[in-house]
């Protein structure tokens, strides 16, 4: 079976002449820089969930010592969870045309036998099978919830973040075994020679400089397609970006929407001014405010972005309301502010409600905001009011607000 060039058991069967250390190496390389960054900017947006805080924010309860490195989500500078959470999101998808490009110049190795030559050899193939199979599952679980919006109910977190550390475990072994010897091939220091070049290669069809453009190209097209998400003016260039079905329409309320009004189920009724009460308790007891009451406390202005998880982000809106810290005050909280759970009129969905930490209530660009870019909230951003924090993912931007519980959580 092996020295048959009919099956791909036989290395006479690959015969590509791009296939050789030098291309594996530079792609190689590029993935090992990039994956840790992916890895690094994955862990610190979950960091941003504040999960530690309260089981409404802990999207992977079981995840144990893996939590180990959790810590206190800052509300400085503001755009934090905007550049990291894009980072994230914008790198993994350029970076697709080089994993599969890494993968498809190592194939042949899938498929050699015997299985394994020796213990060692064995271990390295099962770890193998963990970085491909974890690569491919991090890679595909992202893109989907990007793509396909939470078409993992309340699941999706859990799955990216454990076959992370899965994946990322691999990847550590796979780089210490393989990046000398990857840096020594580009330093040209050893002959270019093992089990990846070809025994009997094909007529080339493109030299292996430029396959490398052709990769390279197409992470560049995906780069260009997806980082307008990031910012209002660019946003018309991300064609590869979700969600361009909810048209924003123009003027102030004229940003990005995720989840219309209608689609979180927000009767009109409820919110009507005559309705609509906002209802604060704390350590002195509950005060109800309707939104006339709101706009008559003082009104402050913060200039935030909204960073949503999937990578898209607006560019920093003008929000004008009341501080988060003003309203612990009306029930007792005259110094800094204690946690806070924050409730809305939505009856189903995850984000329905959420726990902002007593930094995130003390900030004074927090706010329960009322108006954004000098109008009312539209219904779809929130109206009657929202919650922005600075920093913060958008899930915790909760809208439609109905009550909120400051207190220890
Ligand atoms: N009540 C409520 N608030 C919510 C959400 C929600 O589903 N329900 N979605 C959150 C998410 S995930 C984001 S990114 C921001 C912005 O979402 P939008 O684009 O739908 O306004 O609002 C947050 N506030
Ligand atoms: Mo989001």
């Amino acid at each position: 079976m092996r020295d048959d060039p009919r099956l791909p058991m036989s290395p006479r069967f690959w015969r590509s002449p791009l296939r050789g250390p030098w291309f594996t190496s530079v792609l190689g390389l590029v993935l090992l820089v990039g994956i840790t960054v992916l890895f690094v900017t994955g862990l610190v947006s979950y960091a941003a969930y504040n999960p530690d805080l309260s089981p409404v924010n802990d999207k992977t309860p079981d995840k144990g010592i893996l939590g180990f490195y959790l810590f206190a989500w800052p509300t400085h500078p503001h755009w934090l969870y905007r550049l990291d959470q894009g980072v994230h999101v914008t790198l993994g998808i350029t970076l697709i045309p080089v994993l599969l490009a890494k993968l498809w110049s190592v194939v042949p190795r899938l498929f050699a036998l015997p299985p394994a030559r020796s213990l060692t050899h064995a271990l390295e193939r099962i770890s193998l099978l963990l970085l491909v199979g974890g690569g491919l599952f991090e890679f595909v679980t992202g893109v989907l919830n990007v793509q396909l919006d939470y078409v993992f109910p309340g699941s999706f977190y859990p799955l990216h973040f454990y076959g992370a550390w899965v994946f990322f475990a691999a990847f550590v072994a796979h780089a210490l075994l393989k990046t000398p010897m990857a840096l020594r091939t580009l330093r040209r220091l050893r002959e270019e020679k093992n089990d990846l070049v070809p025994p009997r290669p094909a007529e080339p069809t493109v030299s292996r400089r430029g396959a490398l453009w052709f990769v390279g190209g197409g992470s560049l097209l995906l780069f260009l397609t997806t980082v307008g998400q990031n910012a209002d003016s660019l946003r018309r260039t991300a064609l590869l970006a979700p969600h361009g079905g909810a048209d924003p329409g123009s003027g102030p309320n004229g940003f990005q929407i995720n989840k219309t009004a209608a689609y979180a189920g927000i009767d009109e009724a409820e919110t009507d001014a005559d309705a609509w009460r906002l209802v604060v308790t704390g350590r002195t007891g509950t005060v109800r405010l309707s939104r006339a009451q709101l706009a008559e406390l003082p009104l402050y202005s913060s200039a935030l972005p909204i960073a949503c998880v999937e990578g898209w982000s607006t560019s920093d809106q003008w929000w004008r309301g009341v501080r988060l810290r003003d309203l612990a005050a009306l029930v007792g909280y005259d110094g800094d502010p204690p946690d806070l759970f924050v409730e809305s009129l939505q009856r189903h969905g995850a984000f329905r409600r959420a726990a902002l930490r007593a930094n995130q209530a003390a900030d004074p660009r927090s706010l329960l905001a009322l108006y954004v870019n000098g109008e009312d909230l539209s219904p779809d951003h929130g109206y009657p009011a929202r919650v922005i924090v600075p920093a913060a993912p958008g899930v915790l931007n909760t809208k439609w607000v109905a009550r909120l519980t400051f207190g220890d959580l």
